[in-house]
């Protein structure tokens, strides 16, 4: 009987999810948000920076919750890192339930909708962030496969696949989040001039050393998303050298078949399409902020062949390289 109802529970916030994704993003070109305090379909809440972020607009804001109320099932227009630092509780997603305790660390990125049930004492910390406005230089982060795993892989992954692993600190390393927090939050709250440099400072702290944390994690289930982490790693810090999917697999320590399913469902493409976006990224950022010719764009961003370089970037961006700087030219 308890599975039958907890099979159903599932089933009936796996359609939430699905409605949701799809109405969101229509709602908020039509009207804005205040008009629709609730997703009308759904029921699902979503929360606005302009609300949870100050008005200056600085993109980090810490919520402690002692203890977390009763919320209702919501989606942020923004992430959050969340940190349980007491007490139990499950934390549920539009796909799963999960038992929380303390030392727990997640990251909600901003479509998927969650909420806590059946708390007893349950104490948590929110980081709320939006990663994109921070324009946070990341400087060699993309070299910890503990950062992909838990910033980007796990987020993503929460999204399509019931999910329960997820970093669980000991309580050392907890202290020292801890003492992170607290600088971070006073520093939100002072709003001294050079807050905001200060502030992002100790936020790099946080996330480089969870990063790290992950890094040790004996979670089977996140030993082997690190496994995918370790060839994304590799991608990101040698994208401009040739790379294949034997090299991959085994930087992986896996077979190119198990390789090729697990990165897939991790990531939700496939390792090459994955390797193409990111070239062509890279060369569209070359494109924008450098005067280096095509060619020697292409090369710098991987593409040995010119022409196979034109088309893939066609193909990703819906322009010639050459047509896609001069309308970045004439935008600035
Ligand atoms: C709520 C709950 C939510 C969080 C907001 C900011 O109490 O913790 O998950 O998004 O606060
Ligand atoms: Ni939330």
């Amino acid at each position: 009987m308890i599975y039958l109802l907890a099979y159903l529970c599932q089933a009936y916030y796996g359609i939430f999810t699905v409605i949701s994704l799809t109405i969101a993003p229509i709602n908020s070109t039509i009207l804005p948000m205040e008009f629709y305090p609730l997703n009308w379909y759904t029921m699902i809440r979503t929360l606005r920076k302009e609300h949870w972020f100050h008005q200056d607009g600085f993109s980090i804001a810490v919520e402690r919750r002692d203890p977390q109320e009763p919320f209702g099932l919501h989606t942020h227009e923004f992430s959050e890192l969340v940190i349980i630092t007491g007490g139990v509780g499950l934390h549920v997603t539009g796909q799963d339930s999960w038992a929380l305790t303390s030392g727990d660390v997640f990251v909600i990125g901003d479509t998927l909708p969650h909420d806590y049930r059946d708390m007893n004492k349950l104490r948590l910390i929110n980081i709320l962030f939006d990663l994109e406005k921070l324009l946070i230089d990341k400087r060699d982060l993309l070299s910890l496969p503990g950062y992909h795993a838990l910033f980007s892989l796990e987020p993503a992954w929460r999204q399509r696949h019931k999910f329960r692993s997820r970093l669980h600190l000991q309580p050392a390393d907890l202290n020292v989040v801890s003492g992170f927090i607290d600088l971070l939050e006073a520093e939100l709250k002072r709003r001294d001039a050079g807050f905001g440099f200060m502030a992002t400072a100790i936020f790099m702290q946080i996330i480089g050393f969870l990063s790290r944390c992950y890094e040790r994690s004996k979670n089977p289930d996140s030993r082997s998303l690190l496994r995918i982490a370790n060839a994304i790693t590799y991608i990101e810090t040698n994208i401009q050298k040739p790379i294949n999917l034997d090299e991959l697999a085994q930087i992986a320590e896996m077979s190119k078949r198990s390789f090729i399913r697990a990165f897939h469902a991790a990531v939700g493409s496939s390792p090459i399409s994955y390797l193409i976006q990111l070239r062509v990224n890279r060369a569209a950022e070359l494109l924008r902020s450098t005067d280096d010719s095509i060619t020697d764009i292409a090369l710098q961003a991987g593409f040995s062949d010119g022409n196979y370089f034109t088309r893939q970037f066609r193909k990703a961006l819906g322009a010639s390289p050459r047509d896609y700087r001069k309308f970045h030219q004439l935008m600035v």
